[in-house]
């Protein structure tokens, strides 16, 4: 399966440099693409929202299925999609490092920059995401993805040489969260009432990306975005800040909300493919990257997959379990078709339009038109 089924995107300006030219001082110095008056913004009562915190020590120690903190997981995946991981295994050395390279990375010329270019029909590479449109409102930032894993669909071509320990460093980082996304999984198996090997067995040399994501200041930050809503149509999404930054904000109850990342924890949300494989019961949420006026800020998102052979719907044995009894709430296709699907819609501006094609509506359910 190619990973080009994800889609390209159209080369666009690199938005480090404008800012930097620009030095983005007065609104006519932002160019009219990257202002975004349809944006609900956030009012000044709207105060930064705690999100569940979930101690992975005392997870991985919960071996009664009524434990205290599988029961706040489960929770926090039932009613939140969001949550923050603290004691969760990765050195703290190695997410500096992983900092420090990202930040250097960043740091070069927009020429030597370019060495890992995004090349011609894929999602991997330096440069914006799912431009389709000359028309198109533009983020007011500029990312480098790269698949991690699997192993045999790392693309070395487009991996960072500078800084020199940058390849060793991704390595390293990308089998921690491999590590610590299966803890998790096996965790949401157990609440969801599946084997606890269930969720690890689709998620199994499944696809990891990361994107690591340059947001300059700018001074008109309130009429741009730095990364336009959308939910995540991958399955786990580990979220990292590597400056000090905050910029995530999510939706609640139809409210735009940041939120205040703990030092050195993990921000986890629940995808599109959770939300459909547990048939709706995990949630995943819109959210969105503010820009911030003065401070350049920085962010790497590791999207966690199943693998190609899984096939993305509910999962049976949810559907069957007697207490549920239920229908099925979403399609099951295979993998490439939800990522061909993906594609498709993925820049009609509508942050969650996969998951909605997914869904199966109740007309169709009655046999209604
Ligand atoms: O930078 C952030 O806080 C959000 C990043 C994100 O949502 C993404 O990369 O998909």
């Amino acid at each position: 399966m190619a990973l080009k089924e994800a889609g390209g995107s159209l080369p666009v300006p690199n938005v480090q440099q404008l800012a930097s030219s620009s030095n983005a001082t007065s609104l006519e110095e932002v160019p009219t693409r990257y202002i975004r008056p349809e944006l609900d913004r956030v009012s000044s009562d709207d105060h930064c929202v705690s999100i569940p915190v979930i101690d992975m020590s005392k997870l991985v120690s919960d071996s009664h299925a009524d434990g205290d903190e599988l029961a706040k997981l489960h929770s926090a995946c039932r009613d939140w999609g969001f949550f923050q991981v603290i004691n969760h295994g990765v050195a703290n050395t190695m997410m500096m490092k992983m900092n420090a390279d990202i930040q250097e990375f960043f740091n070069q010329s927009l020429h030597e920059k370019m060495e890992c270019a995004q090349l011609p029909n894929t999602i991997e590479g330096y440069g914006q995401a799912f431009v389709v449109s000359e028309e198109q409102k533009l983020d007011w930032g500029d990312m480098l993805f790269i698949i991690a894993r699997p192993l045999d669909g790392r693309n070395m071509n487009i991996w960072p040489k500078v800084p020199s320990s940058f390849r060793a460093t991704l390595d390293q980082y990308s089998t921690e969260l491999e590590k610590l996304t299966s803890s998790l999984l096996s965790s949401m198996a157990r609440n969801l009432g599946l084997e606890p090997g269930k969720l690890l067995s689709l998620f199994k040399e499944g696809m990891q990306g990361m994107r690591m994501n340059y947001y300059p200041p700018c001074k008109q930050a309130t009429k741009v975005i730095g990364l336009a809503p959308h939910s995540d149509a991958t399955g786990l999404t580990l979220l990292a800040q590597v400056n000090e930054v905050q910029g995530l904000q999510i939706k609640r109850d139809g409210k735009w909300i940041p939120i205040d990342p703990i030092p050195g924890a993990f921000i986890v949300n629940v995808g599109d493919i959770i939300e459909i494989m547990s048939n709706g019961e995990y949630k995943s949420i819109e959210h969105r990257a503010v820009v911030n006026p003065e401070k350049e800020r920085l962010s790497i998102a590791t999207f966690h997959s199943p693998n190609f052979s899984a096939t993305i719907g509910p999962l049976s044995n949810l559907l069957t379990k007697d207490k549920k009894g239920q229908a099925p709430n979403y399609k099951s296709i295979s993998h490439e078709d939800y990522l061909k699907l993906g594609a498709k819609i993925k820049l009609d501006g509508k942050g969650k339009g996969l998951i909605h094609q997914m869904k199966i509506q109740p007309e169709a359910l009655n046999g209604e038109k």
